[in-house]
């Protein structure tokens, strides 16, 4: 009796020790359709990489990112997809699946060098950098998910409008005014392709000042502006991951 008390603690045992060993860590992914909790169907479409959700046919698919890599998803069939993926986010980043980037809102209004500045010594991250719709749809919601807790990033008298820097600037070299930049870091810098100018926008002036690249976002608009640098907006800090 007592070898097989023994057998059976021992298997317990060993059991316990293979979990601690197989143990991965899954954390919830950042997607157009589960931010924070909430279900964001409305908003998905099957043009998106990441989990798109069909409200019809209650299923969810994965899309192609690259050609030999499917995400790995767990599926809630009553009213979105919850997506679980293993990645390489520091803890106080959120995984955004849809561009397999890192994100982490700041809170503190600061100019935009500060905020630069910020995010490079933030485990060297740096202010998102806009490239592609698909990324300019990612930015958009994941700051309206989050930023909603941070009543320092809303525009004055405007609790429901936040303005975000971006790592974009024009300045000039020279004395020859640049194109619009991405800089995220002060020795790198390349132009501006993809934008998403407010309807009037850009507008800066040509008058030897460097100007700042910040979106404003409520829960139903977004688009970015060319800002003065010294005016002091929350940012979002990045940090890619290689493939
Ligand atoms: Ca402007």
């Amino acid at each position: 009796m007592t070898k097989v008390i023994w057998t059976l603690f021992i298997l317990a045992l060993a059991e316990i020790v293979r979990s601690e060993v197989n143990k991965k860590v899954y954390s919830r992914a950042f997607s157009y359709l589960a931010v924070n909790g909430k279900k964001r169907e409305s908003i998905t479409n099957d043009n998106l990489r990441g989990i798109n959700y069909r409200p019809l046919s209650k299923n969810c698919s994965c899309v192609l990112k690259l050609a030999d890599f499917w995400y790995s998803v767990a599926t809630d069939l009553f009213g979105g997809c919850m997506a679980f993926v293993n990645h390489g986010c520091p803890e106080k980043f959120d995984y955004i699946i849809e561009n397999h980037k890192c994100f982490s809102m700041q809170a503190a209004a600061r100019t935009w060098q500060a905020s630069r500045s910020l995010c490079n010594n933030f485990l060297s991250s740096h202010p998102v950098v806009i490239e592609s719709s698909n990324e300019n749809l990612a930015v958009r919601f994941y700051s309206i998910s989050v930023v909603k807790e941070f009543t320092q990033c809303s525009l004055t008298g405007f609790p429901n409008t936040f303005v975000i820097w971006t790592g974009s600037y024009i300045t000039y070299v020279n004395n020859k005014r640049t194109s619009f930049l991405w800089a995220p870091y002060p020795t790198q810098s390349k132009p501006v392709t993809f934008t998403n100018w407010i309807p009037g926008e850009p507008n800066s002036p040509t008058d030897y000042t460097d100007y700042c690249v910040c979106y404003g976002l409520t829960a139903d608009y977004f688009g970015w502006n060319d800002n003065y640098c010294k005016l002091n907006f929350c940012t979002v800090c990045e940090i890619d991951l290689d493939l």
